[in-house]
């Protein structure tokens, strides 16, 4: 049975590069004739035939995957095989789709060859054309070509049927973390091929001190053509071109041509550079390459991996403006218009082989097909399908045999072919912890102490092919593995895992839109939400993880110098000088802009850095900050002028010392008499300052082999309970005595609150937190704050402090010190499972208030954090979907003294020691004011 075999594909054309002529092509792309079974058994007989009666079928899109139009369900397992590992054995239930399309050629085709070309089918396809049978192939995200010059006739009508199955032995080489779901998702195309033209070609551009080289292999006659550099030679013959730019990330220069044979013109573009590893380095055009990359699915909230054009464009274009210089291909070959797109705006590309076998896993890998001699023509084909399809883009300068196939004599044979194939490209594999068949040394969420140690040994180039596991809130410490990158040479990069959420988009009962995830498509066994792990959500918007994964990137650095009277530009960049940024200054006195101007910086070259004269600045009163940022002076083809690039911030005066809280009066702050807790202030109705300690577990704490949650329900950190055991007045001060502390458990804080009156509306707190008891060692806090409520109506919050995006101890780099202004719902950040989110940090002062101005103020001595939201911790934590959270009516205000860092632990490493919230003495102290609106009394 050939669903069983191990041979890829038969029938089909051997591998060649995907390009453009202008020999005629027919998309067949457009609604087909389709018919779902869930089972090979009940496909039709006969559907192959022209005669066929199709017409009671219903359409489906082509590409597409039928999972997403009604047929069957998506399935998501992360590493385990949805099917009993027996291979090359495949389930009963094997969902399996027909499709059958009528066309016509066109007559211009007369004397050409036919070639039916399709982009990606998932995962095994049997072709017909007008009944004869053509082959079969597997390889889900690769290409499968096969003649059909002896079938087609210019101008007369054709009918193709293509069965597809879901499983085939083939699905053990295709366990990536993902939805499994299937059918043809990418183009169908037939190509023309005029007589006499050439097939395939190899584009050589080699680039060494200034100078290009070019020679271009064809499989026959042809002249090569780049009239910019005045090159017109023969295919297959060297060619000193003489003084090129090269191709690079950063600058990605492209020389226009074109091959010509006798009856076809092919388009080329040129990108000189050479790869290559030096010392243990890895440089492109001797120059070290850092990778500020990411690990890249293709996805759609609606369509799955049939991506449109418009949809990799979006990809490139936010990448290029989050400072992002490099692409793993996780975990195949893209469809190829996304390497067109590298080619072009300048990304370098990790391309990646359509194979993982992660499942093997669980039986300590057992079996692995990447070390069964019986599945290396399989191997091989994959390999050859994708070096050959993507030899001629520039921007691939690495290829990878794929992932998390354990190790194997077949993955070995794979690098020899592309060592022998390409020995212009290094080869990377992760999975062997040898490297014996990788030209780098890759890791996969190894932890900073463990990249610090790799950085200070020596041996292959290292990167991390995947880390900061974007799951969820975060990830955390994405500046301190740059700091190593910037370090250790030897330490090149990585690729965060990843870009973007695989959520699809459904609805609820009543009507209400979410993204699922495993489990929420009837799946008895699935991977829940580790498919929603990515830098952008779903719908591609950005995450506050992007933001900072940005703002750690940024290729310039700009700081105060040491003095205070100068500031520091260094140009991080590994080929680009400052020539094309313009820079901008702003002064701002507690957040209020007071002067800007532009700031002439001298030009310093790649890897360079100046010292700049502040700006005469103008007197101040309050806490003042300059910001200076590097913006594009012109436009660039990703964004336009005026994007922001990189900024700095130097704090050019300390904020005014505190006026003491002033004398105590009557004040209009009330107490529960039982509870000493605040019951109103002046006419505001505010409520609380109740301690709190937990939050809802992000990701990180909760999810994959983040354990820290379950450790802290076990201990009742999420159930505290609260006792008072005193209110007594010293003075005018109100001092309220309470243990904080968990059912079943010993330990407590003890916490005692300090309300001194200040003025007729305003009542200043003053909080001291003491452990008391024996705390288990080494179990951090999730949080320590205090909770207020205030009524629904006080929905938009005004502060002074870091911003404008939510931050935590370890994800803050982004955020800047300036006065901002949002509604409590803007402040949220729906991740596609509903955990903490929204925290602003060193908040110095923030004023919650409603439409007449009214509300309630807080100022910080110094600083708190800040949430706002209209429901609480518990429903944030129940809530499986953030389309299940309901606003209450009233808003809730925590101020935290500090949180504990976000970490990376879903599948990484824990937050980091600096950023761990320790049981602790602790204290911090606010005012809170009642502030009256215009038209309130
Ligand atoms: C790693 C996988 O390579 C990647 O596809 C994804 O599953 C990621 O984990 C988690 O989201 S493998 C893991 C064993 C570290």
């Amino acid at each position: 049975m050939e669903l069983t075999s191990y041979a890829p594909r038969e029938g089909t054309l051997p591998p060649r590069a995907a390009f453009a002529s202008d020999a005629p092509v027919l998309s067949l792309n457009g609604a087909w004739r389709f018919r779902w079974s869930p089972t090979v058994r009940e496909a039709a007989e006969g559907f192959q035939e022209p005669a066929f009666d199709d017409s009671a079928w219903a359409h489906l899109p082509v590409p597409s995957h039928w999972q997403l139009h009604g047929y069957g369900a998506p399935w998501y397992t992360n590493s385990p095989y949805p099917f009993p590992v027996d291979p090359p054995h495949v389930p009963d239930e094997n969902p399996t789709g027909e499709y059958r399309l009528a066309f016509r050629v066109p007559d211009s085709w007369r004397g050409h060859r036919a070639i039916l070309r399709f982009d990606g089918v998932d995962s095994f396809f049997t072709v017909w054309l007008d009944g004869h049978r053509l082959g079969h192939s597997t390889g889900s995200r690769l290409p499968s070509e096969f003649d059909v010059t002896e079938h087609v006739r210019a101008g007369a009508d054709h009918v193709l049927a293509v069965r597809v199955h879901q499983w085939s032995a083939a699905s053990y080489l295709e366990d990536q973390d993902m939805w499994w779901l299937s059918g043809i998702f990418r183009d169908v195309t037939l190509v023309a091929r005029p007589p006499g033209t050439i097939d395939d070609f190899t584009v050589h551009a080699d680039y060494d001190g200034g100078a290009g080289t070019l020679r271009i292999e064809t499989d026959g006659a042809a002249r090569v053509l780049v009239p910019e550099l005045g090159v017109e030679a023969a295919a297959n013959e060297d060619v000193a071109v003489g003084a090129v730019e090269p191709w690079s990330a950063e600058s990605p220069r492209l020389y226009d041509g074109e091959l010509v044979t006798g009856s076809e013109r092919i388009r080329l573009r040129i990108g000189f550079r050479r790869v290559e590893i030096r010392d243990g380095v890895l440089t492109v055009n001797g120059t070290r390459v850092l990778f500020r990359g990411v690990n890249r699915h293709e996805f759609h909230p609606d369509r799955g991996r049939a991506l449109t054009r418009q949809d990799m464009i979006d990809d490139v274009l936010l990448m290029k403006r989050h400072n992002i210089t490099a692409v793993r291909t996780s975990h195949y070959p893209p469809h190829p218009y996304f390497l067109e797109l590298c080619d072009e705006y300048g990304l370098y590309v990790v391309d990646e082989c359509d194979l993982e076998t992660h499942g093997f896993m669980y039986d300590d890998w057992r079996g692995n097909p990447s070390d069964d001699d019986r599945w290396r023509p399989a191997f091989l084909d994959r390999m050859a399908r994708m070096v050959e399809r993507d030899k001629n883009h520039p921007s691939v300068i690495m290829w990878s045999l794929g992932n998390e196939a354990g190790a194997g004599g077949n993955l070995e044979a794979m690098y020899a072919w592309a060592k022998r194939r390409d020995p212009s490209r290094p080869v990377h594999y992760e999975g062997d912890p040898a490297y014996a068949y990788s030209d780098v040394h890759s890791r996969m969420y190894a932890s900073p102490a463990e990249v610090d140690e790799i950085g200070r040994g020596s041996g292959k180039p290292f990167v991390l092919c995947e880390y900061a596991h974007a799951m969820g809130n975060g990830p955390g410490g994405l500046r301190d593995y740059q700091d190593l990158f910037e370090r250790h040479d030897r330490c090149q990069g990585g690729f965060v895992w990843e870009w973007i959420d695989h959520g699809l988009r459904a609805r609820d009962a009543s009507g209400r839109e979410y993204y699922g995830y495993g489990g929420d498509f009837g799946e008895r066994f699935h991977g829940g939400n580790f498919v929603a792990d990515g830098l952008v959500f779903p719908d591609r918007t950005p995450s506050p993880g992007l933001v900072e994964l940005a703002k750690v990137l940024e290729p310039l650095r700009i700081t105060g110098s040491g003095d205070g009277a100068r500031l520091t530009v260094a140009n991080q960049h590994e080929v680009l000088d400052t020539s094309r940024y313009a820079f901008r200054w702003e002064l701002a006195d507690e957040g209020e802009e007071v002067a800007s101007g532009t700031l002439a910086v001298p030009g310093v070259p790649a890897g360079g850095r100046t010292d700049v004269e502040l700006p005469p600045l103008p007197e101040t009163s309050g806490e003042t900050w300059l910001t200076v940022s590097a913006v594009l002076a012109a436009d660039a083809p990703w964004a336009a002028a005026g994007h922001e690039v990189a900024w700095g911030q130097v704090r050019v005066k300390d904020a005014a010392a505190p006026a003491p809280p002033g004398l105590p009066s009557a004040g209009g702050a009330r107490f529960d008499p039982a509870t000493g807790r605040l019951t109103g202030l002046g006419e505001l109705d505010v409520t609380g300052a109740v301690l709190d300690v937990w939050r809802a577990p992000i990701d990180n704490d909760a999810s994959g082999s983040g354990t820290l949650a379950a450790t802290w329900r076990a201990l009742g950190l999420d159930r505290m309970t609260h006792r008072t055991d005193g209110i007594r007045a010293d003075g005018d001060t109100l001092v309220v005595d309470t243990r904080v502390a968990p059912a079943a458990r010993a330990f407590a804080l003890r916490a005692v609150y300090r309300w001194a009156p200040v003025g007729a509306d305003a009542v200043h707190l003053r909080l001291t937190v003491t452990p008391e008891g024996e705390w288990p060692e080494d179990v951090p806090l999730p949080r320590l704050g205090v909770v207020l409520e205030v009524p629904a109506r006080y929905d938009r919050v005004t502060w002074f402090g870091y911003g404008p995006g939510e931050a935590y101890a370890d994800s803050r780099t982004a955020a800047r010190v300036g006065r901002f202004e949002r509604g409590v719902d803007e402040l949220q950040t729906p991740y596609v499972y509903p955990q903490e989110n929204g925290h602003r940090i060193d908040v110095r002062s923030a004023f919650v208030h409603a439409a007449d101005g009214s509300g309630l103020a807080v100022d910080g001595a110094p600083v708190f954090g800040l949430t706002a939201r209209r429901w609480t911790t518990a429903d944030l934590e129940a809530a499986r979907h953030h389309a299940e959270l309901r606003p209450r009516d009233r808003v809730y205000v925590t101020l935290d003294l500090a949180q504990h860092g976000l970490g990376s632990a879903s599948c990484g490493p824990v937050t980091l020691p600096a950023y761990r919230l320790a049981v602790a003495p602790a204290e911090f102290a606010v005012t809170l004011r009642h502030r009256r609106g215009v038209t309130s009394g």
